[in-house]
């Protein structure tokens, strides 16, 4: 239950600071970006569903693998990302996970199989897949989780990558990431039938749905699911029902929204609920805020390791992607 909390507390604090050093970096539209914010453009943050992470990937070996989405900060902090270099990235500076050329839609860590953030909605999936069907033909033991959001449903690639993995009975669980927006749109209006799990079913992928904002019931639900993948059942469908807190994006102020909706949203929040389950169990008040002092301790560390790093050199600008242009081709 510790574990579980810790992992919470370090990803709400690490997107608490991220977006106070985001204010007023984001230039939509020809707005003007203020020199003085650390991280520019849009931060997509996960704050509300921060059990869903926490209690997948609990479950999973430095080996298995991780496939997510353009709200990924939470997946890879709990996949074992480094923290000081995802705050570094999104800073900009040339310590980050990708030497700060790629951002928070991009941070990607193979040392601990985070296969990469996504800004295409729908693309982890066939990724996923392909990574599975590789540790498949490796004979290798391990699995790919694949997080995506309830929009993700929507896209032809969730049924294709579905069905492939139900034809190779790849080792992935796919967890849908169920937060009823698909950015500034209820996605109950866009989707028809009875959702992803009868969905998923229809293409033999089986699976479970639950509280998402429960930490024990996902930690629970997924154990049995990966449980399933690991004895060599299948792939399995996890759909996690969450609730979005902030905005589309940090500066999105959800006027589109209904006001009991995003309370809704504040009364579930998982971190307050985990802290009161762990009371009830009896782990003591004190161990809880030492977490939570230990997290804040380890932020601070980070945006200080962030804030140290310099920017990219201009010369970097193109090594680390696919060709430098003097490939044989050119
Ligand atoms: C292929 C594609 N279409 C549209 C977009 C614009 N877009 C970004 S996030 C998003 C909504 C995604 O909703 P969901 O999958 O539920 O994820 P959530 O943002 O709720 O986590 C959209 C439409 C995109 N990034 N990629
Ligand atoms: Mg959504």
């Amino acid at each position: 239950m510790i574990e579980l909390y810790r992992t919470m507390a370090r990803i709400r604090a690490f997107e608490l600071a991220a977006e106070v050093a985001s204010q007023g970096g984001v230039g939509v539209l020809g707005a003007q970006v203020d020199e003085r914010a650390k991280v520019r453009g849009p931060l997509h943050l996960s704050i509300g569903q921060e059990a869903v992470a926490a209690g997948v990937c609990a479950h999973l070996t430095r080996e298995d693998l991780l496939t997510s989405t353009h709200r990924g900060h939470g997946h890879t902090l709990a996949k074992g990302g480094n923290m000081r270099r995802m705050m570094a990235e999104l800073f900009g500076r040339a310590d980050g996970s990708n030497g700060g050329k790629g951002g928070s839609m991009h941070i990607a860590d193979f040392s601990v199989g985070m296969l990469g953030a996504n800004g295409v909605v729908t693309a982890g999936l066939p990724i996923a897949c392909g990574a599975a069907q590789a540790l498949k033909l490796q004979g290798k033991p391990h699995l790919v989780a694949c997080f995506f959001g309830d929009g993700a449903i929507n896209r032809g690639p969730f049924l294709e990558a579905l069905n492939w993995a139900a034809v190779y009975q790849l080792p992935v669980l796919f967890v849908c990431e169920d937060n009823k927006y698909s950015a500034t749109t209820s996605t109950a209006g866009l989707t028809a039938g009875p959702g992803v799990a009868a969905r998923a079913l229809a293409l033999g992928v089986p699976g479970a749905s639950v509280d998402g904002n429960d930490v024990e019931a996902v930690h629970a639900a997924a154990a049995r699911l990966v449980g399933k993948i690991r004895a060599g059942e299948g792939p399995q469908l996890l759909h996690a029902l969450t609730w979005r807190v902030r905005g589309h994006v940090s500066v999105d102020k959800q006027a589109y929204r209904d006001p009991s909706d995003l309370q809704g949203a504040i009364d579930a929040d998982p971190l307050r609920r985990a802290r009161a389950r762990a009371l009830e169990r009896g782990i003591a008040a004190a161990e809880l805020d030492a977490v939570d002092a230990a997290v804040q301790a380890e932020i601070d560390d980070a945006v200080a390791f962030a804030n140290a790093s310099p920017v990219p050199d201009p010369a970097a600008a193109y090594t680390d992607i696919q060709t430098t242009g003097a490939g044989p081709w050119h």
